[in-house]
Formats: C-alpha cells, sequence, structure tokens
C-alpha cells in the first residue's frame, strides 16, 4: 500500500500532536506559560516600537518630498504551531531562553512599498538610527531564493522599555514592493495546499516563477517611471526658481507665470 501526500500529512500532524501532548510538553507549558504569556507581550512591544519608526519615517516623508515611501505596514506574532514546528525541526531546546536566542521572526513586522528603491531607503534609515542593532541581514531581493521568492529581511534588535528594566528584542522585518507582497501570498497559499497532485504543483511552481521574473521587471519600469517623474519635477522647481530671482519675470503679470506654465495640464 502506498500513503499519499494527505496521508503522510496527517501521519505527521498526529506525530506532531502526540509530541504535544507529550509529558514533557505539557511540563514544559505548566513551568513557563506565565513567562511565556510575558515573552509574547514584550515582542507586541517591540512590534510597536518598530511601526512606529517606520510610521514616523513615513510621515516625515509625507512633510517633506509629499510622497509616502509606504503602502501598508502589516505585523503579527508567529502562531503557535508555527513556533513548534520550528522548534522541533532545528531541535532547539525547550527553554524559553534557547527559543528566544535561536527563533529570531517570532515578532514580525512587514513593510510594504510601492518602489525598491524605497525600500533601501527605508531599511537604511532604520539601521541608522542608534537604538537599532542589525543582527542579520538577507537580501532576497538581489538574490531572489529558487522559486522566486523576493523581499528584503533585516533580523534587528530593539530596546523595549518596561517598569525597571531595559529589554533587547529581536525582530524579524520584511520590506517589499506590493508586487512581491501579492506574489509571495499566492505562493504562500500554494506552499499550503498539500493536495495537489504532483505534476501540477510543479506546473503551478514554474508559472509562480515566471510571474516572480515579471514582477521584478515590472518593478523595475515603474521605478524607472517614478524616477522620471521625479526628474522632470526637480527640473521645473528649479527653472522656476531660476526665474523668480528677476524682478521682471516675478510680476504676477511677468514673465514667470507665463515660462513656468510650459507643459502645465490645460484645465480648460
Ligand atoms: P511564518 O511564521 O508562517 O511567517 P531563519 O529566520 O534564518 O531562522 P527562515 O525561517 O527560513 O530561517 O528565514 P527566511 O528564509 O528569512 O524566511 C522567513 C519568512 O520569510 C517566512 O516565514 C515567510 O514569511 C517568508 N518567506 C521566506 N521564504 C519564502 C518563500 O519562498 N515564499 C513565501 N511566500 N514566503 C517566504 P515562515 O517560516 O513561513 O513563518
Amino acid at each position: 500500500m502506498s500513503l499519499n501526500n494527505l496521508d503522510l500529512e496527517k501521519i505527521r500532524d498526529g506525530i506532531l500532536r502526540d509530541s504535544i501532548m507529550s509529558d514533557e510538553f505539557l511540563g514544559f507549558m505548566e513551568e513557563n506559560m506565565k513567562p511565556y504569556n510575558s515573552l509574547l507581550a514584550y515582542y507586541r512591544c517591540a512590534i510597536m516600537e518598530i511601526e512606529t519608526k517606520f510610521k514616523v519615517l513615513n510621515e516625515q516623508f509625507s512633510l517633506q518630498y509629499d510622497r509616502n515611501p509606504i503602502e501598508s505596514i502589516k505585523s503579527r506574532i508567529k502562531s503557535n504551531e508555527s513556533l513548534i514546528r520550528k522548534i522541533r525541526d532545528r531541535k532547539i531546546p525547550l527553554t524559553l531562553e534557547a527559543i528566544e536566542e535561536n527563533i529570531t521572526d517570532i515578532a514580525g513586522v512587514r513593510v510594504i512599498c510601492s518602489f525598491p528603491e524605497d525600500i533601501y531607503m527605508l531599511a537604511d534609515c532604520l539601521l541608522n538610527q542608534d537604538d537599532i542593532e542589525l543582527i542579520k541581514e538577507k537580501d532576497y531581493i538581489k538574490n531572489p531564493k529558487p522559486g522566486g521568492y523576493r523581499s528584503l529581511h533585516l533580523i534587528v534588535q530593539v530596546p523595549i522599555f518596561l517598569q525597571n528594566e531595559k529589554r533587547n528584542m529581536k525582530v524579524e522585518v520584511q520590506l517589499r514592493t506590493i508586487a512581491m507582497d501579492f506574489w509571495a501570498s499566492l505562493e504562500h497559499k500554494l506552499r499550503y495546499k498539500k493536495n495537489i497532485p504532483e505534476k501540477q504543483a510543479q506546473e503551478l511552481a514554474y508559472e509562480l516563477k515566471q510571474c516572480s521574473e515579471i514582477s521584478s521587471e515590472l518593478d523595475a519600469r515603474m521605478q524607472e517611471i517614478r524616477n522620471r517623474i521625479t526628474l522632470a519635477e526637480s527640473a521645473y522647481s528649479e527653472k522656476k526658481d531660476a526665474y523668480s530671482k528677476f524682478p521682471l519675470f516675478n510680476s504676477p503679470f511677468g514673465l514667470l507665470s507665463q515660462l513656468t506654465s510650459d507643459g502645465e495640464e490645460n484645465t480648460e
């Protein structure tokens, strides 16, 4: 009798359930429930700190340059199931210290931008802040994963200030464009569909890989268009500044208004 993927998954889940119900695991839970909940609360605080830093940067860019580099921010605490799987797969000792030390993505902040250059600009702004320490960087934009996954991952350490204590917490920051995020959420769905026949799964993986290349090209072209718009805008402002230095041009009926209206949208 041969086992299909669904059977194997059922067996694996059964083993996982059994190990969750093992005396060792139940003992660990009983002993550590309160400190574990406190640890999760600290991770939530660290998420708030990182989110605020990005919101402040977005606000500043909005005031200074009249544009928002961030489209949205999504944050999450790793699910218990995903955490347990990682502890099991990596054979991490069942202590809170070992979990905190070895699992760096319990707190996750995902920052979605419109343009790839904004990703690196925001990453630099964050890493230049003196309370942020970079633990690890994985650039899956310059070096996409074989399946086509693209994103910039930063594992950072940020302090949180409690009543009588300062605690350094690790947070995984994922920075990606809207196109990269769109791709990753569809691929993530496929990853968890276990009942797709092997041949079809391979075709879909191939199709996704191609979509990743198309989305990478789209990101590059959108960036190029944005850069040309910015260049045109700054040329216009320079021209306006230069003319405004001369009184002849600078009166309400002067040449300035005529000269700088070149190329402006005709609203008639
Ligand atoms: P969850 O909890 O479901 O979000 P490391 O962090 O270095 O110990 P890991 O976990 O392999 O090792 O790190 P990596 O490669 O940086 O990936 C971590 C997270 O990035 C994943 O979380 C996903 O959110 C995302 N990711 C990485 N590779 C892919 C991919 O190929 N496709 C998609 N859709 N997302 C990816 P988890 O592990 O899924 O946990």
